[in-house]
């Protein structure tokens, strides 16, 4: 066949089209023979890409460099033909290989096809974003991948149309970027993916969403899944038309080449130049090989659906195709199968052996190890017998040698041998490469990280003035709106009003509504509106209205932000910071402090709880000048209490992880945070007219947790300590106890019973005996103190109830 020919409707060369042929027969291969390294046990688990081949040859056509990619697992095709991962690569992350040298995108710490691109070098910098093609880091819970996708679409609309961000030219070129997101039709369900579609219609920014549509999420089919069994009929009202702007929204087959080209082609000029969001529903695709290794399609699919499916896999009409236009002959089309199942084989017996030679250099050490010990103190059966288990093992892992190892140690726990010190010695080792391998970038490791920001001090003068706590936050984000124009802030009333407690009053008007910004109510993607922008290089502080509804945003905070950096071993960042108020003020979801819950689903992002509003300013300076995510959680009630503003307030910062002994004490130290610093504050006011002298520490951030063990120190002078806070019985203020009893092992100072005094199980009631009544009070803190002498000294504290 004549190579140069061209095919006229999508302007397409037959070279082009036969080189497109080649990339879907590798990535059928490597799903075929990806399936078949997991059954043969080499491999835990797989989910695979067959079926949706074309599609994603179509969509890399028309992904550009500056481009994002916010998608799912089935995208391994595109990400191929774009050359974001090498055949290899992809069987590197199906062994789970720790070495990112080798498994690129996450180190073997995510499950194959969990797809991403390093945006940030060895040191944490970032990369020039505008020289490659991106691929932000893939998870796991369905449609999770849409909120972060609006965010990295509104940076090209922030980078096009904020002058003052012109200059940023690693991050963008004028705008022009798409960020592309994929999204299976099952997944369409979730409510984020219709929060996100919506806000991106609302903000009209160039993000394309492609639903891979093969009629079945797992077993349930689009019947069950979605209102006509039709997403884009759904989607229909989001159509923009000549008097409204909003989204486009068009369908395509997914097994019919040439108009996948041509909608990708037509629609990428739209979404691109226009920055208009567009959802490209591509459906008739199949699934040959079933929904992932767990189980068989066969058992809910019909004959006919299974039937269909083979007649309409997009590769075998595009040969067909092939073969009717006459671009090549059925010998041609073989050769080219041949050699990619060739190069697919070629490359997975090399991603094995690579990753195999670490397993296997640990298995032969401690085969050495065990012969060592044998000789010397054996020969044992249980070591003999350990030793011929781990050379018959086909599959080793690296566990099996540190286990047989660590139970060798038992056999000879009461001998001492050379060999016995050596393989203490290789097990620390190993347990030092092992944290390394799997847990390392749980926060950032980079020069830039929060607990490297210089300390300084705020100072104040005669001058210095006596305001309200909002005017101190207002200074704060005034002075660094004009510092640093890559700093914007957007929620729920922040544009206009400035937030509902005014901290950002005015500051729409002076530095204009790209900077200081209205949204939607839409919490989980006021969280991705940030994580992209970060991700994009800016530095977003997104706002939850009150902390009480960061529940809304959990999930995306928890498995994408959270995450982000240990889950790509440090090569993607999100410098996000989270502005959220809460503690005491009104009723059952208004006084909301469930750092229990945060704690809990957020390691990851840095937890801030200051106990008014100079502090949160000094955080606010600290975690801007750093590349690490953080929640601040301001407290409600202190908006309106005068605090003395520093005289440094645009340069002080506060550190992280550093309590602060606010009154000193002798008999009880007193640990606790945010709004119930104030009460703690003033019952040991009350306590010291009783002769009680209760010590009160602010831990500050609770996250991470008083480094320089200050509360240690504390509990070494009074032997007794109380935990206090507002959440439930057991959340925070039993991590913090868990820290300082038993990580700082304050435990062995202890003269009294360690307590914790906390909120009621229940919400806070509403009104002023509501709140009474459900949080910690003043009386609370005093009774709970006063008992705690009362024990230890009945005389000298009698008995008051
Ligand atoms: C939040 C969440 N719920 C359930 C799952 C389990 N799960 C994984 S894939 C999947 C089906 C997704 O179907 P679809 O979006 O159509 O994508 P497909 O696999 O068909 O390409 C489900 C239910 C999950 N990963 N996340
Ligand atoms: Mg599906």
């Amino acid at each position: 066949m004549d190579s140069t020919k061209v095919l006229k409707e999508i302007d397409i060369s037959v070279e082009e089209i036969l080189s497109d042929y080649r990339i879907a027969m590798i990535s059928r291969h490597a799903s075929l023979l990806g399936r078949k390294e997991v059954f043969t046990g080499k491999a835990k688990f797989g989910i695979f890409g067959d079926g949706k081949e074309l599609c994603q040859i179509a969509m890399a056509k028309a992904f550009r460099k500056g481009d994002f990619r916010s998608g799912y697992y089935r995208d391994q095709t595109l990400m191929m033909a774009i050359g974001a991962v090498t055949v290899q690569q992809f069987f590197a992350q199906l062994y789970a290989h720790t070495d990112l040298e080798y498994e690129v995108m996450s180190g073997g710490r995510m499950m194959n096809g969990h797809f991403s691109t390093h945006l940030l070098d060895e040191n944490g910098q970032w990369l020039r974003h505008t020289d490659m093609l991106n691929s932000t880091s893939d998870v796991s819970p369905t449609a999770a991948q849409m909120p972060r996708l609006v965010g990295l679409a509104y940076a090209s609309k922030l980078y096009r149309a904020n002058p003052q961000l012109k200059g940023f030219k690693d991050f963008s070129i004028n705008g022009n970027e798409i960020a592309y997101g994929t999204i299976g039709n099952g997944a369409t369900s979730e409510g984020i993916f219709f929060e996100a579609i919506n806000a991106a219609g609302v903000l009209q920014i160039p993000m394309m969403v492609a639903v891979w549509d093969d009629e079945y999420g797992i077993s349930v089919p689009n019947e069950l899944h979605t209102t006509k069994g039709d997403i884009s009929k759904v989607l229909e009202g989001f159509q923009r038309n000549g008097k409204e702007k909003g989204i486009e929204v068009v369908k395509v087959h997914g097994w019919d080449y040439t108009a996948l080209i041509e909608t990708f082609r037509k629609y990428e000029k739209i979404c691109r130049e226009e920055h208009v969001p567009v959802v490209v529903h591509v459906d008739e695709l199949t699934q040959p090989q079933g929904h992932s290794t767990s189980g068989s399609h066969e058992r809910y699919k019909s004959k006919e659906r299974l039937e269909w499916e083979k007649e309409y896999d997009c590769i075998k009409k595009f040969r067909e195709w092939i073969l009717e236009n006459e671009f090549a002959h059925q010998g041609q089309l073989d050769g080219i199968e041949a050699e990619a199942i060739k190069h697919v084989r070629e490359s997975k017996n090399r991603a094995w052996k690579d990753y195999f030679q670490v397993v296997d250099k640990d298995r032969k050490d401690g085969l050495a190890l065990l012969d060592q010990i044998n000789a010397e103190s054996g020969p044992h059966d249980e070591v003999t017998k350990l030793r011929s288990e781990l050379q018959a093992n086909p599959t080793p892992l690296k566990l099996d040698t540190i286990k047989a190892l660590k139970f060798t140690l038992r056999i000879f726990k009461n001998e001492q041998s050379k060999a016995k010190t050596k393989i203490q010695e290789w097990l620390r080792e190993r347990d030092k490469r092992n944290q390394k391998d799997y847990s390392t970038h749980v926060y950032s490791e980079s020069v830039d990280s929060a607990l490297k920001v210089p300390v300084v001090n705020p100072t104040y003068s005669s001058k210095s003035k006596l305001v309200d706590g909002r005017e101190v936050l207002q200074a704060c984000f005034d002075a660094n709106l004009a510092r640093d124009p890559r700093i914007l802030a957007f929620g729920e009333d922040v544009g206009k009003i400035g937030d509902v407690n005014q901290a950002f009053a005015g500051l729409q008007k002076k530095y204009g509504d790209l900077r200081v910004t209205d949204t939607s109510i839409r919490e989980t993607t006021i969280i991705g509106q940030g994580i992209g922008l970060a991700l994009r290089g800016l530095r977003p502080i997104a706002e939850i209205q009150y902390v009480d509804y960061l529940i809304y945003a959990i999930q995306t905070l928890s498995d994408d932000l959270a995450c982000l950096q240990y889950r790509t071993v440090g090569r993607q960042k999100a410098p996000l910071i989270i502005r959220t108020r809460g503690h005491r003020l009104e009723g059952v979801w208004h006084s909301g402090s469930p750092l229990g819950m945060i704690l809990g689903s957020m390691r990851g992002i840095y937890v801030i709880v200051p106990r008014n509003m100079t502090q949160a300013a000094g955080f606010y300076n600290t975690i801007l000048r750093s590349d690490d995510p953080a929640l601040i959680i301001e407290c409600l009630k202190g908006y309106r209490l005068k605090e003395k503003i520093p005289d440094n307030l645009v340069e002080f910062t506060v550190p992280l992880g550093v309590p602060e002994v606010l009154k000193q004490g002798t008999d009880i130290t007193l640990v606790t945070y945010g709004a119930m610093v104030n009460v703690a504050l003033t019952a040991a006011e009350q306590l010291e007219e009783h002769g009680v002298s209760l010590e009160v520490i602010d831990v500050q951030t609770l996250v991470p947790f008083d480094l320089p063990k200050i509360i240690l120190k504390s509990i070494k002078k009074t032997n007794r300590v109380i935990f206090a806070d507002e959440d439930v019985p057991g959340g925070a203020s039993a991590y913090m106890m868990q820290h300082v009893l038993n990580i700082q092992n304050a435990y062995q100072y202890l003269d009294s019973k360690p307590i914790t005094v906390s909120s009621k199980e229940h919400r806070p009631a509403y009104g002023s005996d509501g709140d009474y009544f459900s949080k910690p009070n003043e009386e609370d803190i005093f009774d709970f103190s006063y008992q705690m002498m009362h024990e230890f000294d009945p005389v000298k504290y009698p008995a008051i109830y």
